[in-house]
């Protein structure tokens, strides 16, 4: 028997390739403090293993939403993004989720926030964490929400319902810096924010391919203070101040692509080596790499001429 939750509702939803809690605001205590306390429990934190909780011990599956109605004429709903951290008693809104938002409109639909179509659904939402707006659109046969379908992505097996997330134009700027790439401790870095401050790196400035497993980057100890020397003098370029306890900027370090695929990415966040990529991180990357003298572009295969709506449109599942 887990412990106490307090038996609040929730549902536990994968959104691209991470999986959180999904909650009413209405359902959680008001008073910050106690809301965390709370998420803390249902999450089974702070433990290595979540071992009395609903997390899966990393932080790509230790997620939460909070989703309440929106008084946003722009908006039908407000979604706060919590990143409830594994090993510490720490909950953080300092940074926003893509992948999760997936799950957003959904669940929107699931707990009467909004009402479906008959065919398929949007949901205008308001993320609270950096105050931008999205769109998800999902399938919604006959009314309801139906999360099967045939739609495929990497780090996910099996298939499901394809949902359309559309951001229009972020409000600040994309080259936080205001340059194209800056020099921090002998390496060239560019510095992005298209949803989620990023800080782009060609992997082997850093003397690694980019190619290895995460489990491998993860172990690799002089990597690792290479990239927090870099992220914390990043983060005040950037105009973050102290990151040192922040989970933005988030690095990725760029090689050239193996397969298909314009880039090779492997990022960490900022700690635990990503197992994919996180969607407004992956916006980072495209619409960074897209940027004349930027770091990786002389790496990536990129088409001539792009979509004209490619940095801030893409399909998630
Ligand atoms: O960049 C994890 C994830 C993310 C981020 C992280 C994400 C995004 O869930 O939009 O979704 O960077 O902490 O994959």
């Amino acid at each position: 028997m887990s412990r106490a939750s307090g038996g609040v509702p929730r549902l536990l939803m994968r959104g691209g390739t991470s999986k959180g809690a999904y909650f009413l605001a209405d359902d959680l205590p008001a008073d910050p403090a106690l809301r965390d306390a709370l998420l803390l429990r249902v999450m089974g934190g702070p433990d290595d293993r979540q071992i009395d909780g609903l997390g899966g011990a990393h932080p790509l599956t230790s997620k939460v939403a909070v989703v309440s109605p929106s008084a946003d004429p722009d908006a039908d709903v407000e979604y706060l993004f919590l990143q409830v951290s594994v090993d510490r008693p720490e909950v953080s809104d300092r940074q926003n989720c893509g992948n999760i938002l997936a799950g957003v409109g959904p669940f929107a639909v699931e707990r009467g926030l909004v009402a479906a179509g008959e065919e398929r659904t949007s949901v205008r939402i308001r993320m609270v964490n950096s105050g931008d707006h999205a769109t998800a659109t999902f399938p919604t046969p006959g009314g309801r929400v139906d999360c099967t379908g045939d739609a495929e992505i990497s780090g996910v097996p099996g298939t499901a319902a394809p949902v359309l997330v559309e951001f229009p134009p972020g409000a600040g700027p994309l080259l936080p810096t205001g340059n194209a790439w800056d020099e921090i401790d002998g390496v060239r870095v560019t510095c992005v924010d298209n949803g989620m401050p990023t800080v782009l790196v060609a992997a082997a400035s850093l003397g690694v391919t980019g190619h290895e497993s995460p489990a491998d980057l993860e172990a690799d100890a002089e990597l690792a203070d290479r990239l927090r020397a870099v992220r914390l003098r990043a983060g005040r370029l950037m105009g973050l101040g102290d990151v040192s306890d922040a989970t933005v900027p988030k690095l990725t370090l760029l090689a050239a692509p193996r397969a298909d695929g314009a880039v090779a990415t492997r990022t960490f966040i900022p700690v635990r080596c990503h197992t994919s990529i996180g969607v407004l991180g992956a916006a980072g990357v495209a619409a960074g790499l897209r940027v004349e003298g930027s770091v990786g572009a002389d790496l990536a295969r990129l088409r001539a001429r792009p979509p004209p709506s490619l940095p801030y449109r893409r399909w998630d599942y």
